[in-house]
């Protein structure tokens, strides 16, 4: 009998996720409470886009391997990929993971794993999942003598939107098992697929791992952020500074942005600061920096528009980060409604994202007699758009680079003024 597995959970982490186990032999059934998630699956799609992940996912579907449900049935695992988004204030909403685990019990059986990948609060494994499922009468831990009858273990994903399936495999993982037999369960299914190493640890240590990580990031990412403040005072260049930084062995700085966006750089550091808010203050400062930078691009822009009667704004990339199609706690939305409310009139347009807040155009209606152009999400389209067209369309023909990506000295020649994020030079 192949191994079954069940994956709950077909956002941009379980879809791949159970498409990677079905090519490893195993039957795989997804399931999801959006049942346009579980038609997607059949029909060998999803809604999330991301480079190879329909060739795969079509792939195992056609095999036999992998097939989706409105409801859980009997596995031999249970993988929980779930969103943990941000509730009121800031905390963590466990929703989805509580429904899932209760989802999970009538289903579990004796010697089942199951395994929390969504990012969660420290000690949500051990205080909200296994309560839960210990509904069941069974046990997930060592009671009297008597070994655990089921496995618990917290394998937090790692991987980057945008390379999703390689970083599926690739990357090292970290498996923390309620127990050390838990651990030794779980790593028993992903090193089906795993080419990174797996390296075991306890539930609580995984959980704060996976913040840690995220947290690091976005600490760095205020710093540069800061940095680039720095340098708009001082008459010099971030883009510049950073590169040079970085050619030192032990410097690895991030690169200032119009914003932190996405659901898990900006929401994360919350679950660890809301869990010790005395120990905690440089992420919640990190956050406070980050969460600024929409109204700081937005204050550029008044800047470069000041005098133009009724201004238009084209905004180039509404995405979260340039090469995805994902505008969750995308910067673009502050910054296009504080420029709105200023009494901008702002068109927005992006190549990868379908849905907005606001209307999407095409390139050319965006950039068609606007004042500024503003990139917020560094798509490839954008820069290798010809910068002497760019030039042709706009009335004003200026450019607010946030990503610090444009090539300067090109898109100048074509008789653009190019203003970047973090750059205090001037427009030379
Ligand atoms: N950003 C910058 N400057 C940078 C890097 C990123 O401003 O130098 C911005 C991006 O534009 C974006 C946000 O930060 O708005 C987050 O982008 P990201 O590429 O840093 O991260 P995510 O949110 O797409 O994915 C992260 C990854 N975590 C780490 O790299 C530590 C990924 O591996 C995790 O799986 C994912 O979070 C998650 O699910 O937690």
């Amino acid at each position: 009998m192949p191994t079954k597995i069940c994956v709950l959970g077909l956002g941009y982490v379980g879809l791949p996720t159970a498409a990677v186990f079905a090519t490893t032999g195993a039957d795989v059934v997804g399931v999801d409470v959006d049942p346009k998630r579980v038609n997607d699956l059949r029909q060998g799609g999803g809604q999330v886009e991301e480079p190879g992940l329909r060739t795969l996912v079509q792939a195992a579907v056609h095999s036999g391997h992998l097939g989706a449900q409105a409801v859980p049935e009997p596995a031999d695992a249970f993988i929980i990929a779930v969103g943990t988004p941000l509730g009121a204030r800031n905390t963590a909403d466990l929703a989805a993971v509580r429904n899932a685990a209760e989802w999970i019990v009538p289903h579990l059986r004796p010697g089942n794993t199951v395994v929390l990948e969504s990012t969660v609060p420290p000690g949500t494994t051990e205080t909200v999942l296994v309560p839960i499922l210990e509904r069941t009468g069974m046990r997930a831990r060592p009671d009297g003598g008597r070994r655990e009858d089921f496995y618990v273990a917290h394998c937090p994903e790692r991987v980057l939107p945008g390379n999703i399936i390689r970083e599926l495999i690739d990357n090292d993982r970290v498996i923390g098992g309620l127990t050390p037999a838990a651990a030794e369960a779980a790593r028993g299914y992903y090193q089906r697929f795993a080419n990174g190493h797996l390296y075991l640890t306890d539930a609580r240590t995984a959980e704060l791992v996976k913040l840690a990580e995220n947290v690091f990031r976005d600490l760095n990412i205020a710093l540069a952020n800061e940095l680039a403040g720095a340098c708009e005072a001082l008459g010099a260049n971030v883009w510049d500074v950073i590169e040079l930084a970085n050619r030192h062995p032990r410097v690895r700085l991030l690169r200032p942005g119009p914003g932190v966006g996405g659901h898990c750089i900006s929401v994360d550091p919350w679950f660890l600061i809301h869990a010790v808010p005395e120990s905690t203050r440089l992420m919640r400062l990190a956050r406070e920096v980050n969460d600024r930078q929409p109204a700081r691009v937005a204050e550029r822009v008044r800047k470069m528009t000041a005098g133009i009667a009724h201004p238009k704004v084209a905004i180039l990339g509404v995405a979260y980060k340039g090469g995805v199609g994902d505008a969750r706690g995308s910067p673009a939305i502050p910054i296009v409604a504080e420029l709105r409310a200023g009494g901008h009139d702002v068109v927005c347009c992006d190549p990868h994202v379908t849905a907005f807040v606001w209307p999407l155009r095409s390139l050319e209606d965006a950039l068609a007699g606007s004042d500024c152009a503003v990139i917020v999400a560094d798509h490839e389209e954008f820069l290798r758009t010809s910068p002497a067209d760019v030039r042709t369309m706009m009335r004003t023909p200026q450019i607010l680079d946030t990503r610090g990506r444009v090539p300067v000295d090109t898109w100048r020649q074509a008789g653009l003024r190019v203003v970047r994020l973090g750059d205090g030079r001037g427009d030379r």
